[in-house]
């Protein structure tokens, strides 16, 4: 539906659009229809005589829902799923794309309007990023200026350090961001690696359950409000402490009738012996510790960012965000490796590779 420029020079153009403009009398007089095609007129005129390209109302509505939902069609089955668009998200969402072959589906799936998370801003809302080293190699990575200060680096502005990362991660072709959209729920299966009863039961986790986060925050108003699913091998979980939403797959991995932590189980965490529960704030524990906790912590699952925080009872670290980029760098990394060492059919683990 792109239309095709036939002179720059003199601002025609053919509409691809099968609608005819003309015949609704929707263009201007001098539009002209040539060899059956529609051509249509523009003026980038500032004094006064400024004409945009005519379009009829449908056009707009359907170069959106096709789009849309080819990729939503296309994304029910996609290589990895990210929850959650903040620092940790969309870095692991870059190192993947940046490190995967192409054909690579990553689809990003964040519940708010405004990718991003927390990291349009420093700390108590002030505008500086502070990233301790070494993780101060990304910044150089992505092109984002910063003064050093010696063990830590400044970015004036933490919407610099967001809005060029973001912009980054959109430009990968194999990477589709679903905004506005809440993960509800997850897809847990049978896991055929399993050998015998493991401590998750034999199961792993197999997609991801969605609905539009104005609906997900509505099901108290309506008896029921069906959600969608996006299938894949692999899940990383970064959604943040906990909050409305944040801390999202911690918290139904704790009230998930599927393994260790049964409903009425007095189970704790097989690692921690803790669970979704961040702890108080002490940056010099707390950034190599999520980082170092950044793993598979479930099958299929991965946690990465302030969730690995929250699911390991971990300190927290304030606004310094040198571990959230690593995390998202080492969950891009675990992700690589069950995506080498599994056979997927049709977004399903199916056996190891051998
Ligand atoms: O909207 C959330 C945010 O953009 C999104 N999210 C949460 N629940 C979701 C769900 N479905 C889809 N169920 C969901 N999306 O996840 C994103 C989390 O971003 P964040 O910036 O809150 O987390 P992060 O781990 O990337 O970065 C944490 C930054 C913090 S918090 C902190 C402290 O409190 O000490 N310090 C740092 C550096």
């Amino acid at each position: 539906m792109t239309p095709v420029p036939i002179s720059t020079d003199n601002g025609h153009y053919l509409s691809s659009d099968p609608l005819d403009l003309k015949a609704l009398k929707l263009s201007g007089d001098q539009d002209k229809i040539d060899n059956g095609a529609h051509q249509v007129v523009v003026n980038e005129d500032y004094n006064g005589n400024y004409k945009f390209a005519a379009i009829h109302e449908a056009q707009v509505s359907r170069a959106m829902i096709k789009r849309y939902y080819t990729s939503m069609y296309d994304r029910a089955i996609s290589d990895i799923v990210i929850i959650g668009a903040g620092s940790a998200g969309l870095t692991c969402a870059y190192e993947l794309a940046k490190n995967t072959p192409p054909s690579t589906k990553i689809t990003i799936i964040e519940a708010g309007v405004a990718p991003g998370g927390g990291a349009w801003l420093g700390g108590q809302l002030m505008s500086a990023m502070i990233i301790r080293k070494p993780a101060d190699g990304f910044l150089t990575t992505l092109g984002v200026p910063f003064t050093d200060e010696g063990n830590y680096v400044v970015v004036k502005h933490a919407a610099l350090f967001t809005s060029t990362l973001l912009s980054k991660v959109l430009s990968f072709p194999n990477v589709t961001l679903f905004n506005a959209t809440a993960v509800e729920d997850l897809i847990v299966v049978p896991d055929p690696l399993a050998k015998g009863e493991t401590e998750h039961s034999g199961q792993r986790v197999a997609g991801v359950v969605t609905n539009f986060t104005l609906v997900s925050l509505n099901h108290g108003t309506q008896s029921c409000m069906d959600p969608n699913t996006i299938t894949a091998p692999v899940i990383i979980s970064a959604t943040g402490h906990d909050g409305p939403m944040g801390a999202f797959c911690a918290k139904r991995l704790a009230s998930a009738a599927t393994g260790w932590d049964k409903p009425g189980s007095t189970k704790e965490h097989p690692d921690s012996g803790r669970r979704h529960e961040m702890a108080a704030l002490d940056m010099n524990r707390a950034e190599a510790n999520v980082v170092n906790k950044t793993r598979e912590v479930y099958p299929g699952l991965i946690f990465a960012g302030m969730e690995v925080a929250e699911y390991e009872g971990l300190n927290r670290m304030g606004p310094t965000f040198g571990g959230m980029i690593a995390s998202g760098m080492k969950a891009a990394h675990e992700a690589r490796k069950i995506l080498e060492s599994v056979q997927v059919v049709e977004g399903r683990v199916v056996g190891r590779k051998v």
